[in-house]
């Protein structure tokens, strides 16, 4: 048992030198032997506490593989993992070393962070003249390619691209997608993990026929969405840490001397959050939820991603969006960490992934939301319940919200780099 902080930390360390590959970090050894996008933005915010340089390399190795439209990929594969390792791997995307998915825009705000961290550093590096006007590219590509609801707000076309992969917010549409043939891929992450831990077959099935026929277009967002079965959601999730990255991108351009500029970006971010509350916002429920763009309809479930809005620091809704944080769904502060369902759902599954488990990162993310909006008791908790569940857990993937029990992959990256970032 890691009794002590500087215990904890030295274990955390730890953990993120047996996942470092030399230029970047695998969430997992076993589960996920590649570098994943917003995993790495999370774990840049521990590095930067350990090894600066190590958090700029990471976020500046993604950004090496960003798309010429602006994507940045979600998945980089490493050249030196065995093909059969995970699926859908190199040869299912065939994308050069990339899959063409995307995951949520949490860079701009880990870059900043990690430039805070160590100023002398990252001027000698110009590692925020770098990557700000990739980015800019990364956000322009969301908010001009993937506005498909015409409303300023970015859609995701899979349930990964909000990296909350099996959430009961895509049961609906994704109930539409008809499935690939089973037979066709060999899942490979049931190799690592209890299988009633992980999404089910029929789920898996269902995210290979919409990866394929993304990449069967030739990952082109142009004929997107009428033309094609498919998968176009407003995400609250998505487009919250989208606005935040737009005030970290803000803050960037200030220190770069661009005035005009950040206003710009905070004007952005103030766009979204309006439109944010006019499209997603649901009042009487006090909640976000996410917009089916095929039917315009609201998918109806209380996830974690409909929490993240609490970032925005101007929301006018966030007395009422914390009242259900704390009611009977999520019971912030009485439970352990962030349930990422419902805990009054009969679907509710506190050991099944995205569907009732707490995971670091977004317990990370809501406990920013808390102290933006004052809530430092609730955040001090959430502190403490994080670095709890790290070190009962060996670092696990996600935990069981009550029990404490840790389920997934353990030494898993987030977990172990946000503890530091919490220790700091
Ligand atoms: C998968 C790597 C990723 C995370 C996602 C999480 C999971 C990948 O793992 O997706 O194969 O299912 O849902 O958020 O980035 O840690």
């Amino acid at each position: 048992m890691l009794e002590t902080s500087s215990a904890l930390r030295a274990a955390a360390a730890r953990v993120l030198e047996d996942n470092w590959l030399g230029s970047s970090t695998v969430p997992s050894r076993g589960l996920y032997p590649h570098q994943w996008s917003w995993d790495s933005a999370f774990i840049a915010l521990g590095l930067r506490h350990l090894a600066p340089e190590r958090a700029r390399r990471e976020l500046v190795t993604l950004f090496n593989a960003q798309w010429r439209d602006g994507r940045v990929p979600h998945i980089l594969f490493n050249p030196d993992t065995p093909a059969e390792a995970y699926f859908p791997g190199p040869g299912f995307w065939r994308a050069g070393r990339t899959s063409g998915l995307i995951q949520p825009p949490v860079h701009a705000r880990a870059v900043w962070a990690v430039h805070q961290a160590d100023p002398v550093g990252s001027d000698t590096d110009t590692f925020l003249a770098t990557l700000y006007p990739k980015l800019k590219a990364w956000h322009r590509y969301l908010l001009a390619h993937r506005d498909f609801g015409g409303h300023g707000l970015v859609s995701i076309v899979h349930p990964w691209e909000s990296g909350m992969d099996n959430s009961p917010a895509w049961d609906e549409p994704l109930s539409r997608v008809t499935p690939a043939d089973p037979g066709q891929f060999t899942r490979r992450d049931l190799e690592h993990g209890a299988p009633a831990d992980r999404p089910t077959d029929d789920e898996y099935c269902r995210y290979v026929r919409l990866a394929a026929g993304y990449r069967d277009s030739d990952y082109s967002d142009v004929h997107w969405p009428t033309e094609r079965e498919g998968f176009t959601v407003e995400d609250p999730g998505f487009n919250a840490l989208l606005a935040d990255a737009e005030l970290a991108l803000a803050e960037i351009a200030v220190a770069l001397g661009l005035p005009a500029a950040a206003a710009g970006h905070r004007e952005s971010a103030a766009r979204m959050a309006k439109a944010m509350t006019e499209r997603l916002w649901d009042t009487r429920a006090g909640f976000f939820f996410p917009l089916d763009v095929r039917t315009g309809k609201a998918c109806r479930e209380y996830t974690c991603g409909g929490l993240l809005p609490l970032l925005l620091p101007d929301l006018a809704v966030a007395p009422a969006l914390l009242s259900t944080a704390t009611g009977p769904r999520f019971r912030l502060g009485q439970v352990l960490a962030v349930p990422s369902y419902d805990l009054t759902s009969p679907s509710f599954d506190p050991a099944k992934y995205w569907r009732g488990p707490a995971w670091a990162n977004v317990g990370w993310l809501v406990r920013e939301g808390l102290l933006r909006h004052g809530e430092d008791a609730l955040a001090h908790q959430l502190r403490l319940d994080l670095l709890n569940l790290a070190r009962w857990t060996d670092f696990a993937e996600y935990v069981d919200p009550l029990s404490a029990a840790g389920h997934g992959a353990r030494s898993f990256g987030w977990t172990a780099a946000l503890a530091i970032d919490l220790l700091a």
